[in-house]
């Protein structure tokens, strides 16, 4: 099996690739990446963070990738540096994706109640024509709340809106009753998958679950046993960066809870 990450490198502050690759990595298949840019930092809560779009590169790289026939099982898109970006993973799906492969758009643009410096709604609508053309997409409650174009809605009806977009979404990073987990649809039936109450929000949460719920799909545990697991293994990572005291812009500690997510992967496969 292949897969292939598409999103940004923050050198530091661990999101995005830094925490995906290595995740996914845990399912044991081969992961490829096609970084969107790369930074210093990533854009929330530094300042004078250095920013390079590297679009100008991926003509190049994608002919290589066609020349040597290059298919992926898995196609995961995050964090996109602009609208142009957005189209060219449009068409990356199309050349590069199995007929049977899975897109999966993690349409990352703001946390919070707010949009990540550098995107505002063209941006928004240019990402939900992406998001339409993914089988899951993975949107935190801020993301969620500005692709269906509205605030205040019940996790309800904001996933059934979601689902007119795109047949699976999950909403990550959602908090109730100040527990942490993710929330989904099964049929019509809303799933909350809570983990323990955690205080606080923290940069990359969602590139954890993500990272882990991928990692358990491509090991084949069963999709609503993946979603309980990458839940609590996000939360174990918020109560462990807790634990060890560092300031929640420089990403969550995931990796001392490795172990726990490997032994679970191997007990539900
Ligand atoms: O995971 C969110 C994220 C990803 N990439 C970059 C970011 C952020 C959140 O701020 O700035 C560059």
């Amino acid at each position: 099996m292949r897969i292939l990450l598409i999103n940004d490198i923050s050198c530091i502050g661990k999101c995005s690739l830094t925490v995906e690759l290595p995740l996914v990595s845990l399912g044991g298949e081969t992961v490829d990446i096609l970084p969107t840019s790369i930074l210093s930092t990533h854009t929330g809560g530094f300042t004078g963070y250095t920013f390079r779009d590297l679009s100008e590169d991926f003509p190049e790289i994608l002919k290589h990738w066609k020349s040597l026939g290059i298919k992926y099982d898995y196609i995961v898109s995050g964090y996109l540096a602009n609208i142009s970006q957005i189209e060219l993973v449009k068409q990356i799906k199309k050349e590069f994706l199995k007929d049977s492969g899975i897109y999966i758009c993690d349409p990352s643009c703001g946390d919070n109640g707010k949009l990540y410096v550098g995107f505002d709604e063209n941006f928004i609508k240019a990402m939900k024509s992406l998001v339409s053309e993914a089988d899951i997409t993975v949107p935190n409650l801020t993301e969620a709340e500005y692709l269906v174009g509205s605030k205040n809605l019940t996790i309800d009806e904001l996933l059934k809106k979601l689902k007119e977009i795109c047949p699976h979404p999950i909403i990550t990073s959602y908090r109730e009753d100040n527990k942490l987990g993710a929330a989904y649809l099964d049929g019509d039936q809303v799933v909350k998958c809570m983990s323990n109450a955690v205080a606080g929000s923290y940069h990359g949460a969602g590139d954890v679950f993500l990272g882990a719920l991928l990692a358990l799909i491509i090991h084949h545990v069963k999709f609503s046993d993946a979603i309980k697991i990458a839940s609590d293994y996000a939360t174990m990572s918020v109560e462990e960066t807790l634990k060890e005291g560092t300031e929640p812009r420089y990403g969550l500690a995931f990796e001392k809870n490795i172990p726990y997510l490997v032994s679970e992967m191997v007990k539900h496969s």
